[in-house]
């Protein structure tokens, strides 16, 4: 296993929009444990393989409390959206320490290839729904800042990119 490093918003290959896995083949799987690594050593939530800048349609998830119940979806599509709607405080390991609200689908439901190449369905609802349809927004290259003001976002391409130059600098 290795840890993989995450593109920074205004990263422009954070726009790249992923084509399907062809097969669930062992690159994939070992893609699969490297990207649960990463995402466990970041406390994130979620990982889209976009943020690790692999352009495949391919997933890893954990918002069970103990951390000990990964979900992977690949090649995921929304089969059912609820008419109602949840506004909630998101945040995302491309864009670090900027929270802000985003309105949702309060409840989906998800197909995908398992980790094994196994179809399966899975309902998502509360932080399981958000996380679904944030990590898939990434698949087709949207950023959940995109969803805010364009006053806010161009703060925070600012802040990024100051941000990222100070690390650089060994701050
Ligand atoms: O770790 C994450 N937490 C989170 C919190 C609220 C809404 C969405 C997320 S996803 C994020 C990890 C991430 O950036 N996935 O793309
Ligand atoms: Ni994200």
């Amino acid at each position: 296993m290795a840890r993989l490093t995450i593109l920074r918003y205004p990263d422009p290959r954070l726009h790249t929009v992923a084509r399907p896995v062809a097969a669930v083949d062992e690159r994939i799987r070992a893609l699969v444990d490297d990207m649960l690594e990463t995402m466990y050593e970041a406390d994130g939530v979620g990982l889209a393989a976009t943020q690790v800048d692999v352009h495949e349609r391919l997933i890893v998830m954990d918002t069970s409390e103990q951390r000990n119940l990964p979900l992977v979806l690949i090649n995921p599509e929304i089969v059912a959206r609820s008419a109602e709607m949840a506004l909630n405080e998101e945040g995302c390991l491309s864009v670090p320490q900027i929270y802000d609200r985003v309105e949702r689908h309060a409840r989906v439901t998800v197909r995908a290839l398992g980790r094994d190449g196994q179809p399966f369905e899975v309902e998502a609802e509360g932080l399981t729904a958000v996380c679904v349809q944030h990590e898939m927004d990434h698949l087709v290259g949207k950023v959940f800042v995109e969803y805010l003001s364009p006053l806010k976002r161009d703060r925070i391409r600012t802040k990024m990119i100051k941000k990222t130059r100070d690390e650089q600098r060994g701050g």
